[in-house]
C-alpha cells in the first residue's frame, strides 16, 4: 500500500502526538490504538521507516542479528516473516516496516511530508501544540519524540561546498532511485560505518574512488550470509526464549557477558579467542573479553589484534599504516562492521588520502583540495554522519512549562530522567533519548522496552485521572549524574566520538548513551513502575476528576 499523500494541513485536538514513522513511531501507534487513545504521527519523509527509509546508500544494512532486528510484539508477524541474511539489508527492512504498518493499517495516523518545527506546553490546559512546516497545528495531551538517534545529517561546512559542479550527495538522505556510480571519478569523505559499507560496493562501480580519511576507523568483519533454513526454523520455534534473553542481557540481543579478561589467560589462548570472535562476524569480536572497555591495557591487545589483520589484509604497507586507529581505544567509537573493506585498498582504483597528514583545505569547482593538492572528482558523497542522539530533538522548536525552551534547557548537554523525560518538559517522552540504553544496544530491544514503558505509564495516568507529569529534578540530576559515573568507569570518553558529541563543532561534550546495559536499565525501569512510578512528579489532576 502506498502511503497517504493528503496535504490538506490538519487542524485538530487529539491525545497524543508522536513525531517521526519509524520502528518507534509504528509501534506506538499500535499501542495507543489498543488503548483506545487518540494518536497523531507527523513524518518528514513520504512513508514509513525512518533511518531504514532515509538511508539507502549502497551495502546499508543493519549490523544487529535480523532476528534480534525486529518487532516481538506481533507473534504471528515473527513466523510469517523470514529474514534473509545474519545481517539485513536496508531495502529487506524497510520491506518488513512497510508490511507492518500495511498489516496493522498503521499509516492512517501519520502525516507524510509534514517535517515538525515546533511543540509548545500550554501550563494552563496541560496540552501541547505541535505544528510543522505543512501548516498542521495538533494539540494534544502528550508529545512524544520518536524521532530516532540518527536521523539528523551532518553536513560539514567546508569553504566552497556549493561551488562544486559535480553531483553532491550524504549517505543519509540517499536519492530513492540509487546512483550509477560507473565511469565516475567519486571521493567519499568521511570513514564511519555509512561509508565503511558504502566504499567497497561504489568502488567496484566507479572508474577511480578516493576515500578521505579523518580519522581511521576499527571496523570487524561482518561474514554476512544467507541464513540457513535450521537456524530459521529454530528461531521461529524459540522465539520466546531469544527475546525474553535478548530483553534482559547487556546488548539486547542475548549475548552472554564474555567471562574472562584479555589479561587474564595466555597469550596464545587470547590470540585464539580473539580470533574466533573475529572469524564469528560483527559485534561478537567486542564481546571476546569482559576487561577491554575498561582497561587501556587490555584494550592495547585487542587493538593490536586488528593492526594486525589490517597487515595481513593491505598489501601495501605504507596504506595499512594510515588504515590503522592509533589515536583511541578500540571499541570506545562505535565499531564498524564490514564485508571486504580492507581489502578494498588492494584495488588499483581505489586511494587512501590521509587528511591527517594534509586537510581538506576547500571543495572546488572541479574536487576536493586538501593542504597537499586538488583531486579531480564527478561525484562526491558525504559520509560525515549525524548531529547524534540530540539533534533531531533540538531541530524543533520545543517550549516546555513557563515558554522553556528545550535548546537552552539542553545548552550544556541534553538532561534526562532515564532517557524518557526532561525536567521542565511535562507529557514531554522521548523514545531511546540521551540517558537510555538507545545507541548501544539493539535498537528495536530498546525502542520496544521505551514504548511499552511510556504508553503503560500514560495508561496509569489516566486511570489515576492525572493531566500532567514531569520529572522530578533531583532524580534527574541523579540519573544524569549516575550515566556520567558508568561512563567514566570506561575507556568511552577518552574518544571523540558521536557518543561525546565531538564529531559536532560547538557541540557539548557529555557522553550521551547510558552504559549499564539493556537488562539492568530494564530492570531499573521495572523497578521505577512499580514504585508508582518513582522519581516522575505527578502535576495536576483532570478536568474529569476535579468535577
Ligand atoms: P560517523 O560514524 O559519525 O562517521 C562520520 C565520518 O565522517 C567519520 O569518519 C568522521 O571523521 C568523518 N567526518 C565528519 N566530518 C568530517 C569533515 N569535516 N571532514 C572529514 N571527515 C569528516 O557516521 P556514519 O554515518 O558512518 O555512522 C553513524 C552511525 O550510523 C553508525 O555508528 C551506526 O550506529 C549507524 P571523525 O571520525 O569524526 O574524525
Amino acid at each position: 500500500m502506498s502511503a497517504n499523500q493528503n496535504t490538506t494541513p490538519i487542524k485538530s485536538e487529539t491525545d497524543v502526538v508522536v513525531v517521526g514513522a519509524g520502528f518507534s513511531g509504528l509501534y506506538l501507534i499500535k499501542r495507543f490504538r489498543d488503548m483506545g487513545l487518540g494518536v497523531q504521527v507527523f513524518e518528514a519523509g513520504t512513508d514509513v521507516g525512518g533511518t531504514w527509509y532515509w538511508n539507502r546508500y549502497p551495502g546499508a544494512r543493519c549490523d544487529s542479528d535480523s532476528i534480534h532486528y525486529s518487532y516481538s510484539w506481533d507473534k504471528e508477524l515473527e513466523q510469517e516473516w523470514t529474514w534473509s541474511e545474519k545481517f539485513s539489508p536496508q531495502p529487506e527492512i524497510l520491506q518488513y516496516l512497510n508490511h507492518v504498518a500495511d498489516k496493522h493499517n498503521l499509516r492512517d495516523s501519520v502525516k507524510f511530508n509534514a517535517r515538525v518545527k515546533a511543540a509548545t506546553f500550554d501550563d494552563a490546559t496541560s496540552r501541547w501544540t505541535v505544528t510543522t512546516e505543512a501548516g498542521d497545528e495538533v494539540s494534544s495531551r502528550y508529545f512524544i519524540m520518536a524521532t530516532g538517534c540518527l536521523s539528523s545529517a551532518n553536513m560539514p561546512d567546508i569553504k566552497g561546498a556549493d561551488s562544486f559542479k559535480g553531483d553532491t550527495y550524504h549517505t543519509g538522505h540517499w536519492p530513492h532511485e540509487g546512483v550509477d556510480f560507473t565511469g565516475k571519478r567519486v571521493g567519499v569523505i568521511g570513514t564511519g560505518s555509512s561509508a565503511i559499507q558504502a566504499i567497497p560496493l561504489i568502488a567496484a562501480e566507479a572508474d577511480h574512488l578516493h576515500v578521505f580519511q579523518r580519522s581511521a576507523q576499527y571496523t570487524i568483519p561482518a561474514f554476512n550470509g544467507p541464513l540457513p533454513d535450521e537456524r530459521i526454523k529454530y528461531v521461529k520455534e524459540n522465539y520466546d526464549e531469544l527475546r525474553h534473553a535478548a530483553r534482559y542481557s547487556p546488548d539486547g540481543m542475548g549475548t552472554v557477558p564474555p567471562a574472562k579478561g584479555a589479561l587474564e589467560v595466555s597469550d596464545e589462548e587470547r590470540e585464539a579467542m580473539y580470533m574466533k570472535g573475529w572469524q564469528t562476524g560483527g559485534f561478537g569480536f567486542a564481546r571476546t573479553f569482559n576487561d577491554t572497555g575498561i582497561n587501556k591495557e587490555a584494550n592495547d591487545t585487542a587493538v593490536k589484534f586488528v593492526h594486525d589483520r589490517i597487515d595481513e589484509i593491505v598489501k601495501d604497507p605504507e596504506v595499512a599504516r594510515k588504515l590503522k586507529p592509533t589515536t583511541y581505544p578500540i571499541f570506545t567509537k562505535r565499531i564498524c562492521v564490514d564485508t571486504d573493506y580492507y581489502a578494498t585498498y588492494n584495488r588499483e582504483n581505489v586511494t587512501l588520502v590521509d587528511l591527517t597528514e594534509a586537510p581538506i583545505t576547500e571543495i572546488t569547482a572541479k574536487g576536493v583540495r586538501t593542504e597537499a593538492q586538488e583531486y579531480e572528482l564527478d561525484a562526491i558523497v558525504f559520509a560525515t554522519g549525524f548531529d547524534a542522539m540530540t539533534g533531531s530533538i533540538l531541530r524543533v522548536d520545543i517550549r516546555g512549562a513557563g515558554g522553556q525552551s528545550l535548546r537552552d534547557a539542553w545548552e550544556a548537554g541534553p538532561r534526562t530522567y532515564l532517557g524518557l523525560m526532561t525536567h521542565g518538559f511535562p507529557n514531554m517522552f522521548l523514545i531511546t533519548g540521551p540517558g537510555s540504553p538507545s545507541v548501544l544496544s539493539n535498537m528495536t530491544t530498546s525502542i520496544e522496552q521505551h514504548v511499552e514503558f511510556v504508553t503503560d505509564f500514560i495508561g496509569h495516568l489516566d486511570e489515576n485521572n492525572v493531566a500532567a507529569v514531569d520529572a522530578d529534578l533531583a532524580e534527574q540530576d541523579k540519573w544524569v549524574a549516575h550515566v556520567n559515573e558508568v561512563a567514566n568507569y570506561t575507556l568511552h570518553p577518552t574518544a571523540n566520538s558521536w557518543y561525546m558529541g565531538a564529531n559536532i563543532p560547538g557541540k557539548p561534550r557529555i557522553f550521551m548513551p547510558y552504559m549499564g546495559g539493556v537488562g539492568a536499565y530494564r530492570q531499573l525501569c521495572e523497578g521505577v513502575a512499580n514504585d508508582n512510578y518513582k522519581g516522575f512528579v505527578k502535576m495536576s489532576e483532570t478536568s474529569a476528576a476535579a468535577e
